[in-house]
């Protein structure tokens, strides 16, 4: 009775590991959102996703506490020059490849804005993935790029 109990115990334990393995496969770098106007509904955010794990990673949507509404967006080039911007509804990322969200590619955008972070401000903001628990990052709300300055 007692070693059932303890292998059930062990079995528990390699669960959580198991699970806590398949969270960190995913890091994040460089995250920041764009400071917008107070009356904006809308704000943007960008990142670097590092698929640290062997397995491909599928991010299929974002969310956070201070906004009704976040997607990943992607952007395509018209015939006229002008660039628009589209739902992705998936982002794959292979084993040990990096995907960098960065100004005029894909990026975070946060829509409905429940209210507008200062810059300054830092807002978690967590990727909801194909498999898995989401993956979440702080992003510090900024003028400009990290890069930039
Ligand atoms: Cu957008």
């Amino acid at each position: 009775m007692i070693r059932k109990a303890c292998s059930d115990a062990l079995l528990a334990g390699c669960l959580l590991l198991l699970a806590a393995a398949a969270h960190a496969d995913l890091e994040f770098s460089g995250a920041w959102l764009r400071a917008v106007p107070p009356v904006s509904p809308t704000m943007a955010g960008y990142v670097t996703l590092t698929n640290t794990g062997d397995e491909t990673v599928t991010v299929t949507g974002a969310q956070t506490e201070i906004a009704g509404h976040a997607m990943l967006h992607g952007m395509k080039t018209l015939e006229d020059g002008s660039k628009k911007m589209f739902h992705l509804h998936r982002l794959a990322i292979a084993a040990g490849e990096a995907v960098s969200l960065a100004p005029g590619g894909n990026h975070l955008m946060l829509m409905q804005l429940e209210r507008v972070p200062a810059e300054g401000e830092e807002v978690e903001v967590c990727f909801l993935l194909e498999k898995g628990e989401p993956g979440c990052t702080v992003f510090p709300v900024k003028r400009t790029s990290p890069s930039d300055s």
